[in-house]
């Protein structure tokens, strides 16, 4: 950060600060992890001061023979990664790919069928607050309201009554597997296209330790940067015979110039992502989950539906009478960092909400274990149970700075 420091001294004490907060701190947002050293150069390289709109061999800008071997690598391992026959690197973020898909396959007005937000879904999903919800003529499935986990039968009725033109799968705050074979199921009855966001649990699918969508649905569209462990962006897979369009719907449809620099880093995210200890990363992030689940249970909190298949957890404080705003905040003082949450059948605006999620990723990249979990697990249930001691928090916010300290983000 020299030339940094020396020509913008205060963005360069921002980041610093930063650094710092993540250094001493636990990260337990469910949808963020910690890139490697590679993925950072490759992200803060001159790839980034390059026009390449179009793709591959049809770039729009001369110059792109380098660009056009970073695309093409990262294109060839996201395919040998997923078993997949078409993938588009090119999307900004996730949502940006759930955007193209849609705009691919359907008209402004058309019946859009998804999980809602509240009950683990997506903004991208058809959010009134989001293009999606104001774009496409949106009915939503959540959870049964008993076993807090989804019921496919309902879901087959409600696509029997709208008759959707595309059904999502997929979510952001759901700990359980998702059968992405039922739901293709229930499109391919209906007529409609299956659209599978494994944004959350693409390292999982990636690597086995959650059923892939990939070959079973009609697209499959993720982000680089949760499981995953790449730089931040989108990306989308698909069978050959939808390539066109998808490609079409990205560039020229919704974006411009691909953010090379992103493409390189992605590329070097999914060679990470085909090594055996990338697979060891996975297996150990859903112990880290099981194990801090069992643990916020036995300290009497409530984990929706019981416990976790994946790589989060999903809280309900409501017998604790605080929100998911307080304990978010009371959490942060002590160095832990979640995220409020809603939960199923929640009573609460999205800023407030009842409930926490919880996500081990990005812990599970500083090579903490399962007794690590257990320790966290009693220090958030210290603090949500006994929300106002500030002794407590204060106390804690010692031993987790201790901890962190122990595993660094980037050991030498
Ligand atoms: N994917 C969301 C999350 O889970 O945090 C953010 O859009």
């Amino acid at each position: 950060m020299s030339y940094l420091s020396h020509t913008d001294p205060q963005i360069a004490d921002i980041i610093e600060k930063e650094r710092q907060r993540q250094v001493g701190g636990l990260e337990l947002i469910a949808s963020e992890n910690l890139v490697s050293r590679a993925v950072l150069e490759a992200m803060g390289s001159i790839m980034t001061n390059k026009y390449a709109e179009g793709y591959p061999g049809k770039r729009y800008y001369g110059g792109c023979e380098f660009h056009d071997m970073a695309e093409n690598l990262a294109r060839d391992r996201a395919k040998q990664l997923f078993g997949a026959e078409h993938a588009n690197v090119q999307p900004h973020s996730g949502t940006q790919a759930n955007m193209a898909v849609y705009f691919s396959v359907m008209k402004c007005g058309d019946p859009l069928m998804s999980m809602s937000l509240s009950q683990g879904g997506h903004l991208s999903h058809g959010s009134p607050v989001s293009f999606s919800g104001t774009f496409y003529t949106v009915s939503q499935y959540g959870v049964d309201l008993k076993t807090e986990t989804l019921d496919y039968g309902v879901v087959a009725e409600m696509a029997r009554k709208v008759r959707p033109k595309v059904i999502v799968c997929g979510a952001s705050a759901y700990p359980r597997i998702i059968d992405f074979k039922a739901f293709q199921e229930i499109a391919d009855d209906v007529g409609a296209v299956c659209m599978a966001d494994i944004a959350h649990i693409a390292g999982l699918c990636a690597t086995g330790f959650h059923p892939s969508p990939v070959g079973t649905v009609d697209f499959t569209t993720s982000t680089t940067h949760k499981t995953l462990r790449g730089p931040r962006g989108g990306f989308i897979l698909c069978n050959n015979d939808r390539a066109a369009a998808t490609d079409k719907a990205i560039f020229p449809g919704m974006q411009g110039g691909p953010l090379m620099h992103t493409i390189a880093a992605k590329a070097v995210c999914f060679k990470e992502a085909l090594s055996p200890s990338f697979a060891d990363y996975q297996r150990q992030i859903v112990k880290n989950a099981k194990a801090m689940a069992e643990v916020l249970s036995s300290e009497g909190l409530r984990v929706v539906s019981g416990g976790t298949d994946n790589h989060l957890i999903l809280l309900d404080l409501s017998a604790q009478h605080i929100t998911g705003l307080e304990a978010e905040v009371a959490l942060g003082k002590a160095g832990i960092t979640v995220n409020k949450n809603t939960i199923p059948n929640e009573t609460r605006s999205p800023f407030v909400t009842s409930g926490l999620r919880v996500g081990t990723p990005a812990v599970t990249s500083r090579g903490m274990k399962e007794e690590n979990m257990r320790q966290i697990g009693h220090w958030i249930a210290s603090i949500v149970k006994d929300i106002k001691n500030e002794a407590v928090i204060g106390k804690i916010r010692t031993d987790v700075e201790a901890m962190a300290t122990r595993y660094p983000l980037y050991p030498e």
